[in-house]
């Protein structure tokens, strides 16, 4: 009755590897950094969903808003008979848009974490029996080799996550994107927009300290990967804002003098009391910015959606 198939192209060894790669290179570099993607354990993807639902992450609840009311237009624009998600994770908020889409053939959804694609998919196929779903585990920064379906293609990325990446990580990304599509297709973006300082740093310091566990389970999973001696007690969580960039910066601060014993590396790390690793960059975008990406990569936005207080936007463009 249904029809599911699931695509590797990331092999068993490939994440381990290349966690060994960015930490080994980002924590030897100065300064520290570590790339946002090693958050997503179970338990980072745990706190994730949690962060989502705080009083003071907006995000998540502003693109919902802006999903549920323009459903209707996304699907009447595209006409997509294929629907691609770039880091589906639990593909929750799709499933408004693939309610909107009468004329959805096939769902393909990517992501890095197997077991959030497999326990989407049967979501998803619970409820739509006769909707395709070919999931692909692959890292969506890479180029991609998509299945064969019926066009037209609308390929989403959703969350604000294309913010996690620099600009210049950000154009390659977009020409990959662009790759993807033929003419008829379509792409539709989630972005969080630059607003005042405080409602953004509050969304990236929470008073509960749910983003702050976040942040340090980085460490837990080096330690878990890699055999290192991280104590995540041993390091404070910090959110600025960094004007100039437009971009929230999360940190980890040293409190004391330390040494770090990284075994799967045969690497000592030193820590000077108040040193920071940079954990991700959470980039925040105008409506000029965002198209003058897409036009760099050949793409032309189409469509500008905003949520009602205009926090949030939701861009449509066409290869
Ligand atoms: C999932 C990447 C969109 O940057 O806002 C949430 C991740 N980091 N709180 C974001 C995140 C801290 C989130 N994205």
């Amino acid at each position: 009755m249904t029809d599911f198939q699931l695509t590797r192209t990331l092999d068993e060894n490939a994440a381990e590897t290349a966690l060994r790669a960015d930490v080994l290179h980002g924590l030897t570099a100065s300064p520290k950094a570590l790339p946002p993607k090693w958050f997503y354990d179970a338990r980072g993807s745990d706190l994730f969903e949690e962060i989502t639902r705080l009083p003071e992450y907006y995000p998540t609840r502003a693109e919902r808003e802006i999903l549920l009311e323009r459903a209707g237009e996304i699907a009447s624009a595209s006409g997509a008979r294929t629907l691609v998600e770039l880091g589906s994770g639990s593909s929750e908020k799709t499933r408004h848009l693939i309610e909107a889409m009468p004329a959805l053939d096939t769902y393909v959804p990517v992501d890095v974490s197997e077991s959030a694609l497999r326990g989407a998919a049967q979501t998803l196929l619970a409820a739509h029996p006769r909707l395709r779903v070919h999931a692909l585990v692959a890292d969506f920064t890479r180029a991609l080799r998509l299945p064969e379906s019926p066009g037209p293609r609308l390929v989403v990325f959703l969350g604000g996550t294309i913010g996690n990446l620099l600009p210049a990580e950000r154009a390659v990304f977009l020409a990959s994107v662009r790759a993807m599509l033929s003419p008829g297709d379509a792409l539709l973006m989630g972005t969080d927009l630059v607003k005042d300082e405080d409602v953004l740093v509050a969304a990236y310091d929470d008073a509960r300290g749910v983003t702050a566990e976040f942040n340090k389970n980085v460490l837990t999973v080096v330690n878990r990967e890699l055999g290192a001696d991280f104590d995540p007690a041993g390091f404070t969580h910090v959110a600025r804002w960094n004007r100039e960039r437009e971009w929230i910066e999360m940190r980890l601060r040293s409190r004391s003098d330390v040494l770090v014993k990284i075994r799967a590396l045969d690497l000592v790390v030193p820590f000077a009391a108040g040193e920071e690793i940079l954990t991700e960059i959470s980039a925040k975008f105008r409506q000029d910015g965002v198209r003058g990406e897409l036009a760099a990569a050949g793409l032309e936005l189409e469509q500008w959606w905003t949520d009602a207080a205009g926090r949030f936007a939701l861009s449509l463009s066409v290869a």
